[in-house]
């Protein structure tokens, strides 16, 4: 049984497969060429509401729940994974966390804006010193006569090239460790803050990932997201809910991969048969299948545990780093069944390849996630 809110997911599905077809696989490979951003998609996506699925209609949105964000995301990243992944880090990170916990004010102000695409948003958590220990961040924001002052450098920052708007964590109490983070509200036109650097990726080459700078960037007291010094617990509830959601990509991937075997293997001839009839090529194709549905199976139990309870860090964990490691692996079996035609740029083989191992890094590395599920097995209070 779905959890409430998320019927007619097949009509969902249905629709964002065709805006994919249409509007999607077109640009695809000049964005992982160019590096291109393809801004206007973001405005034609908004309309679609495909980029605000689980804000309520009068924010704009779909009124719908995690599920259908994965749905989304899925369809996107059969054609583009990295445009599932801005998209990812628009709606689900800043977007739905910015609705779970913005006020009415700060809701009205920016939702609307980013559910129709005209502002595109970010999440700024990672630094140069705090990448897997995020807690350790060292972006200080020092209270000032009524607001805040921030400083630091944030790193890796998918969409911070291009975002409007950004929710940035800082440390408000340095002496209090995880109990001293806020999160706040920041829209990227604020004196002090700039772009220093886009970074040149491997993959999601086009997806803009960025270097940015806060240098005496001033904001109000009405900018703080959620309570001040309590930002771990948004930060954390968030990681949870966008593992779950961001698994959907790699699920994507490997089912564009094996569709795309199988129908190769369907027609490649050699030694005049079908390489689909030698079972080397058959094994693949069933290793390929069996990781997708293992995947798809853990998406779903993930993205119904975060609808439940944003506390819990388990399931999400497992089915990003399940999804992403055999997604890679299963891109790699697809470039293997093309043989020699897999290692051409003419097929899209090798950029799913290369945007797949992101996954294994981005939204805590495979490692850190790992260490998440054992910590909540092992229980709270448990010292080795
Ligand atoms: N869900 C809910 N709560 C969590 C949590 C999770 N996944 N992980 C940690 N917490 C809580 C802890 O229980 C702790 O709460 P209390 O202060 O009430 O005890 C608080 O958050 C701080 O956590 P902790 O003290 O365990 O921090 P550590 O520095 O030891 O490590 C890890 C936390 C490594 C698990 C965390 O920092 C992490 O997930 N790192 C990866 C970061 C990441 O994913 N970056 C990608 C960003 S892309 S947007």
């Amino acid at each position: 049984m779905q959890p409430p809110g998320n019927e007619g997911l097949e009509d969902l599905r249905e629709a964002a497969r065709r805006f994919v077809q249409r509007e999607v696989r077109p640009l695809a490979t000049r964005m992982d060429r160019e590096d291109w951003f393809p801004r206007e998609l973001f405005r034609k996506l908004g309309e679609q509401g495909f980029l605000a699925p689980t804000l309520p209609a009068e924010l704009g949105g779909l009124g719908l729940g995690y599920l259908a964000q994965a749905v989304i995301l899925e369809e996107l990243a059969r054609s583009s994974p990295a445009l599932a992944l801005s998209v990812g880090a628009h709606s689900n990170l800043l977007i739905d966390s910015l609705y779970r916990n913005g006020t009415e004010t700060q809701r009205a102000e920016f939702l609307p804006a980013l559910a129709s695409g005209e502002a595109i948003g970010a999440l700024a958590l990672t630094e140069p010193g705090a990448g897997s220990d995020a807690v350790g961040l060292s972006t200080r924001a020092e209270r000032v006569g009524g607001g805040y002052r921030l400083n630091g450098t944030k790193q890796f920052i998918t969409n911070g090239p291009v975002a409007d708007t950004l929710i940035v964590y800082a440390k408000t109490a340095p002496e209090k460790g995880s109990r001293g983070i806020s999160a706040f509200l920041l829209g990227s036109k604020t004196a002090g803050f700039s772009v220093s650097r886009s970074l040149d990726k491997m993959g999601m080459r086009g997806s803009p990932t960025g270097e940015l700078l806060l240098r005496d960037c001033t904001l109000p007291a009405e900018a703080i997201l959620g309570r001040e010094n309590e930002g771990v617990t948004v930060m954390m509830s968030g990681l949870n809910v966008e593992r779950a959601v961001l698994s959907a990509i790699p699920v994507g991937i490997m089912a564009e991969c094996l569709e795309l075997a199988s129908a190769y293997a369907r027609e490649r001839e050699q030694f005049g048969q079908k390489i689909g009839s030698f079972q080397l090529i058959q094994e693949k194709l069933a290793n390929m299948y069996i990781a997708l549905e293992s995947a798809r199976g853990l998406l779903d139990a993930a993205l119904r545990a975060v609808e439940r309870d944003k506390k819990s860090a388990r399931a999400s964990s497992a089915a990003l780093t399940y999804a992403s490691e055999m997604s890679t692996r299963v891109a790699l079996d697809a470039i293997q069944v093309f043989g020699g035609n897999g290692y051409m740029r003419e097929y899209p083989l090798e950029r799913l390849a290369r945007d797949a191992k992101l996954l294994e890094i981005g939204a805590g590395t495979s490692e850190i996630r790992r260490l998440v599920i054992a910590r909540e097995l092992l229980g709270p209070g448990f010292e080795g």
